[in-house]
């Protein structure tokens, strides 16, 4: 399979507006966006570099750096010989709502790296959610990490915890994986309360996860408690919702 319509399709006037960043990152949303709205499927051979670079009126230096882009955030597939083929969706994730895990120990069950990028970290006053959510008398301070997380590179979710300050007083010790730093402490969550909900990607969380803005997302927020009740986690996080499956395992309500 090869893309119809190809002069037209890649010509610079259906992707590059002057002033709105370089041409490689505008040619690489152009394919991107075709890709995410099915215009170019699965298995479509992509022009070579040669072809591309003259149907699209730029160097091929610029072809070479979209393509790398593509290929590293998993849309395109590179063949020695062959050309570059966009790839079809990938193994989604089943995520079971029943049992408590964290984020790395979920990667590692199913034998991938987890990495964070932390994009804010600190101890700061709560807002009234946090306050509520972790029953927090208003003077009582709480730890907040924002992050953005991946598995093998590639993005998958943006996850915002807060953590009562009392529980967490040093949020820069979490470099890896939160749910370790609370256990090394004697803080492990043992239940946990989730609500889950469908948004848009807005633009700052759309470029984080490398999806088109707009892109449906999860949302969903976790309350986490101690063995004795107190709150110790309240986290908000968006969702790759072309990868993520949210499975649970329901039984008869033995009430009816
Ligand atoms: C999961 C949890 C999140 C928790 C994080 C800890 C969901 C929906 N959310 O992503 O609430 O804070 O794991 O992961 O599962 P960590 O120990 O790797 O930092």
């Amino acid at each position: 399979m090869t893309v119809h319509g190809q002069d037209s399709f890649f010509a610079a006037h259906n992707w590059f507006r002057p002033g709105r960043g370089p041409r490689y990152l505008q040619l690489c949303s152009h394919i991107g966006d075709a890709i995410a709205s099915g215009r170019l499927g699965p298995e479509t051979l992509l022009p070579s570099e040669r072809a591309l670079a003259e149907l699209a009126g730029v160097s091929r230096v610029t072809v070479r750096k979209a393509l790398a882009r593509l290929v590293r955030d998993g849309l395109v597939r590179q063949r020695r010989g062959a050309g570059s083929f966009v790839r079809g969706p990938g193994p989604r994730l089943e995520h079971s709502l029943s049992t408590l895990t964290s984020f790395t120990e979920y990667m590692q069950r199913r034998g991938k790296a987890s990495s964070s990028l932390i994009l804010n970290a600190g101890l700061f006053m709560p807002t009234p959610d946090e306050t509520m959510s972790l029953g927090l008398s208003p003077s009582e301070r709480v730890a907040r990490i924002e992050r953005l997380r991946s598995a093998d590179g590639q993005p998958m979710a943006i996850e915002c915890s807060s953590v009562p300050e009392e529980l967490l007083p040093a949020p820069d010790t979490v470099t890896t994986s939160l749910y370790s730093v609370l256990r090394n402490s004697g803080h492990t969550p043992v239940r946990a309360v989730q609500r889950i909900g469908a948004c848009n990607l807005a633009a700052r969380e759309a470029e984080l996860l490398n999806l088109p803005e707009g892109s449906a997302v999860l949302k969903i927020e976790r309350a986490g408690y101690l063995a004795n009740g107190r709150p110790v986690e309240f986290t908000r996080g968006t969702y790759r919702s072309d990868i993520y499956d949210f499975v649970a395992e329901l039984r008869p309500d033995a009430t009816t």
